[in-house]
């Protein structure tokens, strides 16, 4: 009779364990900081955006923006391995080199609200997302 309680009991002990693991798990994600969702700083003010151009893509993308704000971005490849090797956003008369592990500035200053596609120059194949708010 032990040994068939036991027998019960362990995988229901195994099953409570990996569900507390997982909540623990789940915890810890909601903490983690993501892109920010509202334009940050003043308007007018000169704003810095530090993108990394990595495997992955432009990275961070979405960046929200604020109509009128100035921006500097400071753009950094860090691989040889995809297409993106400049900067191409059409609006802004934008097309710019990136050197391997140089940091490049682009500056301008969004002028309209709403999305703005940004990308590598092969039709923005690899591409980036700025919102204009
Ligand atoms: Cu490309």
């Amino acid at each position: 009779m032990r040994a068939y309680f036991a027998r019960l009991i362990k995988p229901l002990l195994a099953l409570t364990l990996a569900a507390a693991m997982l909540a623990a798990e789940q915890g810890c994600t909601q903490g983690t900081p993501t892109a920010p969702a509202v334009p940050e700083g003043k308007p007018g003010e000169p704003r810095t955006i530090a993108l990394s151009i990595t495997e992955k893509g432009y990275e961070p993308s979405p960046v929200t923006l604020r109509q009128g704000q100035p921006v500097k971005l400071v753009l950094t490849r860090t691989t040889e391995h995809t297409c993106a090797t400049e900067i191409v956003l059409d609006e802004y008369h934008i097309n710019t080199p990136l050197p391997l592990n140089q940091p490049v500035e682009v500056s301008f200053t969004p002028t309209q609200t709403g999305k703005l596609v940004y990308g590598c120059a092969m039709g923005k194949m690899i591409s980036g997302v700025f919102m204009v708010e």
